[in-house]
């Protein structure tokens, strides 16, 4: 195949690379690659088929370049990514629209298209002058299956590829298979971790810049290493799927899948799960005696009338922070295995071994950490000691490592049916541990809209601030939230099998401030719901769904935490706040005035509807309603 672009790339690239790319057949490709070789200048560029020895070309590159460092286990390494660049840059994350699109898309941060793209090209002219880059092919969701969807990766980034192998199925074969007329589908990223200094980290902050051009799927990612700004196959992606399922009719959600297993009865009933940042969303894939399929973000099809989803991921990008044996034993044992891992922004000690926050094991006072060397005291520019470790510090690790897998649904192409999906919040005052809903749409409405949680060092920014989170998803929403909040509705309700939908809060404080119930008890909300989904539990109704009854929930604590569950708890836990209720549904339609974003009035009258329902009753049963005395 002749193209504009065989001479830059023959200049740049082995021959044996570039009989990879000319062996795809697609001129798509070759522009891709071809313009950003002309563009950002690399020295050379590497093209990454699915072969171990390519796999293993990308990770003895991460060392050698420096962006890696071994560890006392010969298999794991560790990364740092620079001291101001620990987490998403939310402020620099924009979508570059069209000026025709700027009006719709003005809740968003947004960019107008030619700006953003003379902006970004400006920054990433040369970007990669004197570095050796490498391109990978992967597929989001199984490859050659009705969910995947092929993208492209072209970094100098040599972390970034070594974690997106980790984290991603390679899908090098699915380019070359692909027929005619799917050629022009792939997303495409591009990244440069800009200039670095003497510990490869990115230097220029200040140019750190991720545009998002959803039009085109294509996302440029200038001057960052941390996962989260970096890795195109990650949240870039999502919001590209985002976009795309929002027009096509399918959902790309930020959710775990999950296999609730009944041994007794000989089941296994798939949920999925939404939880802002610190609500337990990992912790709940995770519950022993459990299995897990992914835990951060799923695509979920109509297929022949079923809702079913598929992990789109490989691996897991985790925090580390308070993983430790006593309450994540399934993630610390392999992170104490000779088996591929790499760690960031954790204290690599003299002995060689990984330290980090809430590890349960004594610290040394000095070794290398996101700041360089360190020694306990440090302090930082502002003043600050620096920690051993920082608060969003990560594992990246393959999923299959872990012992409670779910073999069949991780591999299956048809993704698996669910049956129920969770949502999450961390709120010490008003929601119940578990509730089910109604119906679909109440759950989209009262469940998954007014979702609500406090910030956590997962993002720049303070910590600690009580914020809306709508399906745990607004830092990834591509489309106006009312829009995409109708797109979830119509969804479930145009399935055969619209899975029942339950909130969690694990969070609920007793009087003296304290958590009331362990960190075990997630496993007994989730099979409650687990047993209404088959119908196996009765319920008593509240104002906005359904709660257990007392003595079912006695039954499962026993049975799973070998626990007494006095009433007294279950009277406080599943008492139904009405004021804290309509405050909560004020703020929710207050968030989606504020954000101005396409929501049909038909939502702001459910919402009101749904308040006057709980005043009625407030005035009925009083302001607090115990289990089992609301009656309609
Ligand atoms: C993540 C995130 O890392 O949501 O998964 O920030
Ligand atoms: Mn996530």
């Amino acid at each position: 195949m002749s193209n504009a672009f065989e001479t830059i790339l023959k200049s740049k690239m082995s021959e044996q690379s570039y009989r990879k790319i000319e062996a795809l057949n697609n001129p798509k490709v070759m522009e891709f690659i071809g313009s950003f070789a002309e563009h950002c200048d690399p020295a050379s560029i590497y093209v990454c088929g699915d072969s171990e020895e390519d796999k293993q070309y990308v990770r003895d590159q991460a060392l050698s370049q420096g962006e890696e460092h071994p560890m006392a286990l010969s298999k794991q390494t560790i990364h740092w990514d620079g001291y101001g660049d620990q987490a998403r840059d939310k402020v620099n994350t924009k979508f570059m629209v069209y000026k025709e699109n700027l009006e719709r898309m003005k809740s968003l941060n947004s960019v107008e298209y030619e700006e953003g793209l003379a902006e970004i090209m400006d920054i990433s002219k040369g970007i990669m002058n004197g570095k050796d880059v490498v391109v990978l092919f992967f597929s989001e969701g199984p490859t050659e299956s009705p969910f995947t969807i092929p993208c492209i990766q072209m970094t100098d980034s040599w972390y970034v590829a070594h974690s997106e192998q980790i984290l991603y199925r390679t899908a090098y074969n699915h380019f070359l298979k692909m027929p005619e007329s799917e050629k022009d589908h792939f997303y495409r990223f591009i990244h440069s971790a800009g200039e670095v200094d003497e510990r490869k980290c990115t230097v220029n902050l200040d140019k750190r810049r991720i545009y998002m051009d959803t039009q085109n799927n294509i996302v440029y990612s200038m001057n960052d290493q941390y996962a989260g700004n970096s890795i195109g196959l990650k949240k870039h992606s999502m919001r590209l799927a985002i976009n795309e399922s929002g027009k096509n009719g399918w959902l790309c959600e930020h959710m775990f899948v999950m296999a609730a297993v009944n041994e007794e009865k000989n089941r296994k009933t798939y949920f999925c799960g939404a939880y802002p940042s610190a609500c337990g969303k990992t912790s709940t894939a995770m519950i022993p005696g459990e299995q897990i399929v992914g835990d951060d973000i799923a695509y979920f099809r109509n297929i022949n009338g079923e809702f079913r989803a598929v992990n789109v991921e490989f691996g897991m990008f985790g925090i580390i922070k308070d993983v430790n044996a006593k309450d994540d034993p399934l993630i610390f044992e392999n992170l104490m295995k000779d088996q591929e891992v790499i760690f960031s922004n954790i204290l690599k000690g003299p002995d060689g071994k990984p330290y980090w926050l809430g590890m349960g094991v004594e610290p040394p006072d000095e070794g290398f950490n996101h700041s360089g060397e360190w020694k306990k005291g440090n302090k930082d520019a502002k003043g600050n000691e620096i920690d051993i470790a920082h608060g969003n510090a990560r594992y990246t690790m393959r999923l299959d490592y872990l012992a409670n897998i779910d073999k069949d649904g991780f591999e299956a192409k048809d993704g698996v049916m669910v049956q129920g999906v969770l949502y999450g919040g961390r709120d010490s005052d008003t929601t119940v541990p578990v509730e089910e809903s109604p119906d679909w749409k109440d759950g989209i409405l009262l469940k998954a809209a007014t979702l609500e949680s406090e910030t956590t060092s997962a993002t720049l920014g303070a910590e600690g601030v009580r914020k809306p989170s709508p399906m745990a998803n607004l830092d990834f929403v591509s489309y106006p939230l009312g829009e995409y909040t109708m797109n979830n509705i119509k969804f479930g309700e145009n399935v055969d099998n619209t899975p029942k939908i339950f909130s969690n809060n694990y969070f609920m404080r007793g009087k003296d401030g304290n958590f009331i119930t362990s960190k075990l008890a997630k496993r007994v909300w989730l099979h409650w719901a687990e047993g209404r989904v088959h119908g196996d539990y009765e319920a008593c109704e509240t104002p906005t769904g359904k709660i257990p009854l007392y003595q079912d929930l006695k039954d499962l604590f026993k049975k799973y935490l070998d626990e007494d569950f006095a009433e007294d708890t279950y009277t406080y836990l599943f008492t139904f706040r009405c004021s804290k209720w309509i405050e909560k549904i004020e703020r929710t339609k207050t968030f989606y005035v504020k954000m101005d974003a396409n929501t049909p009035k038909e939502i702001f009258e459910y919402w009101d509807a749904t308040i006057a329902r709980i005043q009625t009753a407030k005035e009925k049963y009083g302001d607090l309603i115990e289990p089992g005395k609301y009656q309609g």
